[in-house]
């Protein structure tokens, strides 16, 4: 995250229900205890802790992302709607479902009376685009996209399109069913495989999607799942894809977005602290590195408090 003066309001989404490995529940109770805020906080932003939003455990898995969906999009909603950045901390990617059903209530019902849809940039290594019907896990996380697009009969899904499909673009897609792809291609949402971005370029890339996230819309937001970074770089996800993208050209890519009043909201999801190797994965989290290199307080904070364990990721359970 750049400069800015926009507050940013950070929420925990602390469930790893839909992965098959939970670990990734611990994500935000890490990252808040390794100093997230402070980080962010040194580059003069007023940033502050709203809370963590934990699922219950009655009923179904489904019915119980589907309730703490439903009360993070209603924090997302009310922080959204009073101008400040959201920062959503997953968990896993399920929370998609939240953040971005709270963020575009917030900028459909804009009070200014300039709202209309929300456009939406998924970074990720896969497509998130199952149904029930084409998933050969039933793994959650591997459905929010299809989810906010209106497709999927669970409970996670009412069934209403979020976004619309013109609206969404998907960056640095490797892995995923041809069922997947299919329905993106159908619907037209558009996706940048690492193929096309290794070809022309993670900037020209990000550049087009920016471009179509912002294109009829009245604001947008950015989902990260790390697993579209490259394992070399953030080791510490549930999903690693060999042959993504690079932690330090992300970040380039995306400098300073954080000061475009049109982003309405962020997500960070599928951390998982118990995967990370050497505080890899944290360290390709420090908030806009080329900042937090002129603030040495912080840059050493973020370092010392990154977790050191290096534990080696043994369990490399695919998702599908
Ligand atoms: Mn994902």
């Amino acid at each position: 995250m750049s400069n800015t003066h926009r507050n940013v309001s950070v929420i925990g989404a602390a469930w790893g229900l839909g992965a098959p490995n939970p670990g990734c529940g611990d994500g935000p109770d890490v990252l808040k205890s390794i100093g997230l805020v402070q980080a962010i906080g040194a580059q003069r932003a007023h940033v502050g802790w709203l809370g963590t939003v934990h699922a219950d455990s009655k009923g179904s898995l489904d019915s119980q992302i589907a309730r703490a969906c439903s009360t993070l999009a209603d924090v997302v909603t009310g922080v959204v709607a009073r101008g400040d950045l959201a920062l959503v901390v997953g968990g896993d990617h399920t929370c998609a479902v939240g953040t971005w059903t709270g963020a575009a209530d917030a900028v459909a019902g804009d009070a200014a009376g300039d709202g209309g849809p929300l456009g939406l940039l998924w970074i990720d290594a896969h497509l998130d685009s199952h149904v029930p019907s084409t998933s050969p896990s039933n793994a959650l996380h591997g459905m929010p996209l299809a989810c906010l697009l209106g497709r999927g009969e669970t409970p996670l899904c009412a069934g209403r399109a979020v976004v619309r499909p013109e609206h969404v673009c998907v960056v640095g897609a490797r892995s995923f069913e041809p069922a997947e792809a299919e329905l993106l291609m159908r619907l037209g949402v558009r996706v940048f495989p690492m193929a096309e971005i290794e070809r022309r370029g993670l900037d020209a890339v990000v550049r087009e999607a920016l471009r179509l996230v912002r294109t009829g819309t009245a604001r947008f937001g950015i989902t990260l799942d790390l697993d579209a970074l490259d394992p070399r770089d953030a080791p510490g996800v549930g999903v690693p894809e060999p042959g993504g993208l690079r932690a330090a050209e992300l970040a380039a890519a995306l400098h300073g977005i954080a000061s475009d009043p049109a982003l309405c909201a962020l997500e960070v999801v599928e951390y998982d602290p118990s995967l990370d190797v050497a505080g890899r994965t944290v360290a390709s989290l420090r908030p806009s590195s080329p900042t937090m290199r002129r603030s040495r307080r912080a840059s050493r904070r973020w370092r010392r408090f990154a977790p050191r364990d290096a534990r080696p990721c043994r369990r490399r359970s695919r998702r599908n």
